[in-house]
């Protein structure tokens, strides 16, 4: 029994001192030069985001989310474009944007509030309009275009391809 034990810490100590031996002060500024990037935010692992599917007269969307699962080192700025059937200002309004488009800014978290531990993120805070007029179903396109922060640009989409760039947000007529 001492023996197998004595085994087992061997190897422990074998195991250990190989690790240290495989680390190098390289390996932390590799982990500070991952390729961020921004994306829509999906339900766990998805690499798409389906339609949202709202009523015209359900107001402030809350679902709407952007995030930043590799984390930012300082407040990021992300700009989208806007697109699709909806008119902007008629079927829709988003705060701080236009008919083309508008910016978001995802906060740095501060790691010493227990609150934040979840990835950065920020919701783009789509508010539906009713008008009154039956007028059929409509869609609102969001793509993202470009991100930066005080480090750099940042990819846009999940690892700055095109799965999770856009989310598309369809408004039911309720008149
Ligand atoms: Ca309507």
């Amino acid at each position: 029994m001492k023996k197998i034990k004595f085994l087992i810490l061997a190897t422990v100590a074998v195991m250990l001192s190989s690790c240290s031996d495989e680390f190098s002060i390289n390996d932390i500024t590799s982990v500070e030069e991952l390729p961020g990037y921004v994306a829509f935010n999906p339900d766990g692992t998805a690499v798409t985001i389906a339609p949202f599917q709202v009523d015209e007269n359900d107001g402030l969307l809350e679902d709407i989310n952007v995030e930043i699962p590799t984390g930012n080192l300082s407040d990021v700025t992300v700009t989208y474009s806007l697109s699709g059937t909806a008119v902007f200002g008629t079927d829709y309004t988003i705060d701080g944007a236009t008919a083309s488009g508008g910016t978001l800014i995802i906060e740095h978290k501060q790691t010493t509030d227990p609150e934040d531990e979840v990835a950065d993120n920020e919701d783009i805070p789509v508010r539906v309009l009713t008008d009154g007029v039956a007028d059929g179903e409509k869609t609102i396109i969001i793509t993202l275009v470009s991100a930066s922060n005080a480090e750099g640009d940042l990819a846009v989409g999940r690892g700055g391809t095109d799965f999770l760039k856009t989310a598309t947000v369809v408004i039911a007529d309720v008149d």
